[in-house]
């Protein structure tokens, strides 16, 4: 499709009545939706989306952290024409499996480092990280029914985290809204508080006095429970949807001496961090803990496509495989062969150009250095980046940090001017942030970072007009 021109328009309003009248979004008031109107995205390229009414925008989000290759790869069209044309669906139920199925769980296995005494050579298949944490659930207590311990059910999660929107996703997120809607979290899913020095420290407590403190609240909740009923404890290496919460160096350390100390499984829910976001192919290998699952989805095909799934680690994997028999679950789409094709062309994409590399090497830390700079502007009270994410809080005084009344919606404010401004940045409440493609050059960090800086100077003389600050 090109892009809607004075000559080639597009009914920007026709498109939005339908989508009022049909379409119920996620996450959306659909009737506040209505009385606006939905901004209609029609064509990509590049780190580039344009709008029905032909606005450029830079998407500094990836879609939904997910198009770490950018837009418009014709080998991942390629991949997903070819592979329709040969074999579009099997199912893998029945004792069939297909070729790229196979061969991109051979793939990851071979991408997925392995970490002290784990590694991982095998992977379940769904279509999204909801699912795949659906899957967290079923493997892990059936790991522990087949090792006769049926007793450890409970699965320790955190406040503020983010794990999806079925039931047992949104019930091991830890996000109140959510719980508060669906009767939630269903039973044996516990949370403790998320390791957010800004928001957790004490004052006058080093961050790693902090991060020790926060790893300890596991432990806390481990012996408060009783330890042989904990199966789990679930965790994003660095909290994406809660806001980019780059945990203190200390705390994955802390955290890995629990569960080793308690014996209870580690997962890792990588469904942002993995493929490259934060510099390596996997998230745990940066932070140097060895989880037992590993939760994908989003990047590992760009987004081009649904997919996700779970790196099995050998400890899980070997009781399932050896002392299971059947597991008696599962998805249609487990597996998909296209999915699976475009997945593996990502892959080579991403290996081909050394996507994870770069972020590790070279724009990481350039982001970092511009985010250095960011932090000077009078709105910004702390700004931070982790590999290719990053994330800055806006508050009313800075020399004190004093937050805004978050009644003021002061995040959605600056993410209006964003959006007027062309340029995508996410605010959840007054944390703005940002997971760019991971294709961006020194010259498109520059005009991201002009038009962020844009958007904190209208919001700033925004809230001055207003007296509110
Ligand atoms: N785990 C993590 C860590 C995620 O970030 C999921 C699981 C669920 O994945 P699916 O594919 O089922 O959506 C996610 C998804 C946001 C936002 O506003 C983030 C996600 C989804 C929707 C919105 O930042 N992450």
């Amino acid at each position: 499709m090109t892009a809607p021109t004075p000559s080639n328009p597009l009914d920007t309003q026709a498109i939005q009545a339908l989508d009022s009248a049909h379409f119920i979004h996620p996450f959306t008031d659909h009737a506040d939706l209505a009385t606006r109107g939905s901004r209609v995205i029609v064509k990509s390229e590049g780190i580039y989306i344009w709008d029905s009414e032909g606005e450029k925008i830079l998407d500094a989000m990836s879609g939904l952290w997910c198009v770490n290759a950018g837009y418009g790869r014709k080998e991942l069209a390629q991949a997903a024409f070819d592979q329709m044309m040969t074999l579009p669906f099997y199912n893998s139920f029945f004792q069939t499996t297909n070729v790229p199925a196979v061969k991109l769980a051979a793939k990851l296995a071979s991408l997925a480092p392995k970490v002290g005494d784990r590694s991982f050579q095998h992977v379940f298949y769904s279509s999204s990280g909801s699912e795949s944490n659906d899957s967290n659930v079923r493997m892990v207590r059936r790991y522990w029914d087949l090792l006769g311990q049926p007793q450890r059910k409970l699965i320790i999660s955190r406040h503020n985290a983010y794990h999806g929107s079925t039931m047992a996703g949104a019930s091991l997120g830890g996000m109140s809204g959510m719980h508060a809607q669906g009767d939630l979290p269903i039973p044996n899913i516990t949370h403790i508080e998320q390791p957010y020095f800004f928001e957790n420290a004490l004052p006058g407590e080093s961050s790693d006095e902090f991060g020790l403190r926060a790893a300890r609240w596991l432990e806390d909740k481990i012996l408060a429970v009783g330890p042989d009923r904990v199966a789990a404890f679930i965790a994003e290496p660095i909290q994406g949807a809660g806001g980019v919460i780059i945990p203190p160096a200390t705390y994955w350390p802390e955290i890995q001496r629990i569960v080793d100390k308690y014996g209870i499984l580690l997962i890792s829910d990588e469904v942002i961090c993995a493929f490259g976001r934060l510099g390596h192919w996997f998230a745990y290998e940066k932070f140097g803990y060895k989880p037992d699952l590993v939760t994908f989805a989003k990047a590992v095909t760009s987004g081009y496509i649904p997919l996700g799934g779970v790196m099995v680690g050998d400890r899980v994997a070997k009781v399932l495989i050896e002392q299971g028999g059947e597991f008696n679950h599962g998805y249609t789409y487990s597996g998909h062969p296209v999915a699976c094709a475009v997945a593996l062309a990502n892959l080579e994409l991403m290996e081909r150009e050394q996507l994870p590399q770069r972020v590790k090497d070279d724009i990481g830390p350039y982001l970092a250095s511009c985010f250095e700079d960011i932090a000077s502007h009078p709105l910004v009270g702390i700004a931070e980046t982790c590999g290719f994410t990053a994330g800055l809080v806006l508050v009313k005084n800075k020399a004190s940090r004093e937050r805004f009344d978050e009644n003021l919606g002061v995040g959605m404010m600056c993410r209006r001017h964003c959006f007027q401004n062309g340029l995508i940045m996410r605010a959840v409440g007054d944390r703005m942030i940002i997971a760019p493609p991971l294709t961006m050059t020194h010259a498109d960090i520059d005009e991201m970072m002009r038009l962020i800086r844009l958007a904190l100077d209208l919001t700033l003389q925004e809230l001055t007009q207003k007296g509110l600050i």
